[in-house]
């Protein structure tokens, strides 16, 4: 849960009309900026700056944000703490003129104690300087040198070396919590089902060793302890009649953490979880004990006018489009969504591969410093997103070069890392290349990018097709591991057509997709299919793109195109691999 209120804690929202400025020259902390910005102009949080003026677009350097909140008198016995969804990229914080922080990713939340910094009850200024240049050593990386030169998107402008618009900004809310001096700083919970019992474990970490005890409640009852005296302590208690989270049914519980001090209730902290097992076994995904095959797609958090910044109509109607469609899942390609958006997952029972933002890395990433740095967002992922019961795999990266030497043990250092932080669930990454792939073998499930019948195979939709079939085949020969599809799809621009089909119409995306489609949902050993893209998106300009990646099969405004048709069809006709874990 993104944010707690009760009876202990409070939050104020900070979203809403900020003053902006850029700084093309880095001036601004010279200048003292976050004392006051000069020539300001307003703009929106969260979103991105770069279509709400026409100047903006295009713009990677850093620019300005400050906001001046009235904060209650009520607070002064807090501590108050200063929480930023997600900036892209580095941001640094000024309260009142102090420095308060800074945080460098542009997908995961952070937050700093400013209780010190702060007056209550009256208006204090707060001050952001977003840093969203791209760098070759920034991750996602950009920007490289031309002797670096290697995939396709090298030339593009702006520089990135992934195929999404480098937006900048405040992307997600800001808030202004006010919790008790000594708090529950997190609350980690691990289930295990076992014979129709479940076991259910809490791992509780404080900012205090004050606490007599805390109390673990379940819908309100409680169930468990944990022993006072220490920061962290752990508790576990089972449940004779769980009743369990999956699609078409996603029963969440209210897991409470109660601290008790003094005798006297003291924090609160509350998480909704769901009962469920995922594993990969005999060459399946099992939900439950249950096969469970992936249907859905690779999405991206984009919008015209709030561009990458949290925007939760669209979030509602993209949920909604995925269940009028027959999905059951999607990836979070390439970056961690917001946290909104998997409560909303965990509530409507959509099964999420969590994806870091590790995408697009090449030869210069694979070292030592740059491996840490890696561990160090995926440590950030993890702790955030590991109580949600809707995801069920994490994705380390997207399309490295992994193909070259040193890319196989640096993934698999990494994913060996994922997995002492969280036994608890499948690991992947997900390649471009072809058996010349050195990394991907590591992984539990081998996730592959494809596009026979794009890329390769230009307008032979039978060939492509049967040329996929070979790569299967020989991929399955090579690991006898799950494959899944994390990407297969073909740019349609909405309401071109042509007879007989023909690259960049609606007829080709529908036909190559209900193909390939019916060919991964027959052959053994393919856990899933994530169709490339849910909808059309903003990337940076080059001669492959126009404007928009088109391989969504709704438009950027979410209308459908033949192939959302073609997919609902083929993915809620009788007989199609199902919505729900099917029964074995
Ligand atoms: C890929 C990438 C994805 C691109 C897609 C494309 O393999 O993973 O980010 O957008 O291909 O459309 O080329």
């Amino acid at each position: 849960m993104t944010m707690q209120r009760n009876l202990y804690r409070d939050a104020l929202p900070m979203s809403g009309l900020y003053q902006f400025t850029t700084d093309p020259n880095g001036i601004g902390e010279a200048e003292r900026w976050f004392d006051g910005l000069p020539a300001a102009r307003p703009i929106a949080v969260p979103a991105s700056w770069n279509e709400q003026y026409q100047d903006l677009d295009d713009y990677c350097g850093t620019a300005w944000y400050e906001r001046r909140e009235f904060v209650p008198e009520a607070w002064r016995s807090r501590r108050i703490v200063l929480r930023v969804g997600a900036a892209a990229y580095l941001a640094k914080v000024w309260v009142n003129g102090t420095f308060a922080g800074e945080h460098e990713g542009g997908c995961l939340p952070f937050e700093f104690d400013v209780t010190g910094l702060l007056e209550c009850g009256q208006e204090n200024r707060f001050v952001f300087s977003v840093d969203a240049a791209q760098h070759p050593d920034r991750l996602p990386p950009g920007n490289f040198p031309p002797s670096e030169w290697l995939g396709p998107w090298q030339g593009q402008h702006p520089a990135n070396n992934y195929d999404f618009y480098p937006y900048g900004g405040l992307h997600r809310p800001v808030y202004l919590l006010a919790v008790p001096i000594g708090r529950i700083v997190s609350v980690r919970v691990t289930t295990q089902l076992d014979a129709g019992r479940a076991r259910v474990a809490c791992a509780i970490a404080a900012d205090t060793a004050a606490f007599d005890r805390i109390e673990i409640l379940l819908d309100g009852e409680r169930k468990a302890e944990v022993p006072g005296g220490a920061r962290t302590g752990e508790a576990a208690f089972e449940l004779p009649d769980p009743v369990l989270w999956e699609p078409g049914r996603p029963h969440l519980y209210r897991l409470t953490a109660r601290a008790i001090q003094g005798g006297q209730p003291a924090d609160e902290y509350t998480v909704a979880i769901g009962l469920r097992t995922v594993a990969v076994e005999g060459g399946q995904l099992l939900l439950n004990g249950k096969p469970v095959f992936l249907k859905g797609f690779g999405k991206h958090e984009d919008f015209a006018i709030s561009g990458k910044g949290l925007n939760e109509p669209v979030m509602i109607k993209d949920y909604n489009l995925l269940n009028w469609i027959g999905a059951n899942s999607y990836r979070t390609s390439h970056y961690p969504y917001s946290e909104e958006m998997l409560d909303l997952a965990d509530r409507l029972g959509v099964l999420v591969i969590d994806e870091s933002p590790l995408v697009g890395l090449m030869r210069r990433h694979y070292d030592a410093g740059t491996l840490e740095r890696c561990k160090v967002l995926l440590d950030e992922m993890i702790a955030r997103d590991r109580n949600h019961p809707s995801v069920i795999m994490w994705s380390v990266a997207n399309e490295p070069t992994s193909n070259e030497p040193a890319a196989g043990p640096f993934f698999k250092a990494l994913y060996d890392h994922v997995r002492a932080l969280d036994a608890s669930r499948p690991v992947t990454m997900a390649t471009c290349y072809g058996l010349d792939d050195v990394a991907v073998g590591h992984f539990d499930v081998i996730s592959l990018n494809k596009y026979y019948g794009w890329y390769s195979h230009p307008g032979q939709l039978e060939e492509g097709e049967r040329q996929l079939a070979v790569e299967l085949e020989a991929w399955r020969a090579r690991h006898n591991k799950p494959i899944l599809i994390t990407e297969f799809g073909a740019d349609a621009v909405a309401g071109m057509h042509h007879d007989p089909p023909r690259q960049w119409t609606e007829e080709y995306q529908a036909e190559m997709l209900t193909r390939q489609y019916r060919l991964f949902a027959k052959t053994p050993g393919i856990i899933g299919a994530h169709v490339w893209a849910f909808a059309d998106f903003k990337t940076s300009q080059i001669y492959m793109r126009v404007l928009l990646n088109h391989k969504g099969v709704f438009t950027r405004e979410r209308q459908p195109k033949l192939a959302a048709h073609a997919l609902k069809k083929l993915w809620t006709e009788p007989g199609a691999r199902t919505n729900e874990t099917e029964t074995s």
